[in-house]
């Protein structure tokens, strides 16, 4: 049984990640659902397409599943790892892609949820950047995704405390487009999403992707990038984070000892 639901009206297309015993980790079997349901999605040729979670949810998504996180030794954020494609899948989408965000958003899920074009959200919504808390490194598109979503004091605030932010403030920092109440919500949102499939797809899809296209033309020389992985790798080679995994597994507060 797929963990995604899909629904096609006229032009407009939604997913919905249905995932609930596990809060919508991004497993690899959710996400190969999520590609799957992206490429269903594709043919039709919505015009605008809706990424959400069941009504009322409590957690939107609980981000990576950390149980498939690798045990150390390589990149636990590498180019073929799931929540790496999935994010991608959503930059390459040819239409829009809106977040319908109801209930809290935990790790790579924000990266998730802020890679989508539009990001609307009810009052209760949280986003927590968590990769402290887990002693795991971010990547470099994933930091990159957020610094271009939000002022750099911000990220850093987030990324390191990897205290929530709520729906008010994220919509005050501009990473929130909206913010409506859950009994609004989904109008507000498929009367958007219909708004944005009248109007010319072709003209939609080129400035979607030449904005992407622009927002990454980060020039970084190899040497920095090289520099990058080497601060990575201490922290998946550390002890620090095969704790960070142990205690998420074992229900525990990490004891980080900076080695
Ligand atoms: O024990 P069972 O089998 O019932 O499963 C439990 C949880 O283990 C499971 N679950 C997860 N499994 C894998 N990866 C996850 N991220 C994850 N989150 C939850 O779902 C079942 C129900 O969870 P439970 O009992 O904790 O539910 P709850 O209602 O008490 O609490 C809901 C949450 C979301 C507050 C809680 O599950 C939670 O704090 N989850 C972890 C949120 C988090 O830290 N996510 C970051 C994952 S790591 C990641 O995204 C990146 C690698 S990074 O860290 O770099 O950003």
């Amino acid at each position: 049984m797929s963990l995604v639901t899909t629904d096609l009206a006229a032009t407009v297309g939604t997913i919905t990640m249905n995932h609930g015993r596990k809060h919508n980790a991004l497993s690899a079997a959710l996400v190969d659902d999520l590609l799957a349901a992206f490429d269903v999605m594709e043919r039709a040729k919505a015009r605008a397409l809706v990424l959400r979670a069941p009504k009322g949810v409590k957690v939107w998504s609980a981000g990576h599943d950390v149980k498939e996180l690798p045990a150390g030794g390589r990149d636990p954020l590498g180019w073929n790892d799931p929540l790496r494609t999935v994010i991608r899948r959503i930059g390459d989408f040819p239409a829009p892609v809106i977040a319908l965000v109801e209930g809290t958003v935990w790790g790579g899920a924000c990266e998730l949820a802020l890679s989508c074009d539009l990001v609307i959200a009810t009052p209760e919504v949280t986003f927590a950047i968590t990769p402290a808390k887990l002693s795991v490194p971010y990547n470099v598109t994933g930091l990159l995704t957020f610094m271009s979503r939000m002022p750099l004091p911000v990220l850093k605030e987030m990324a390191f405390t990897g205290e929530p932010v709520d729906a008010a403030r994220a919509l005050s920092l501009g990473f929130v487009n909206h913010v409506q109440q859950a009994a609004d919500i989904d109008a507000f949102v498929m009367k958007m999403a219909a708004r944005i499939a009248l109007n010319a797809p072709l003209s939609v899809t080129a400035m979607k992707r030449s904005i992407g296209i622009l927002a990454a033309a980060s020039p970084l020389p190899p040497i920095m990038f090289e520099q990058i992985q080497g601060e990575r790798r201490k922290v998946w080679d550390s002890t620090d984070y095969r704790e960070g995994m142990a205690a998420f597994l074992e229900r525990r507060e990490p004891v980080y000892k900076g080695e």
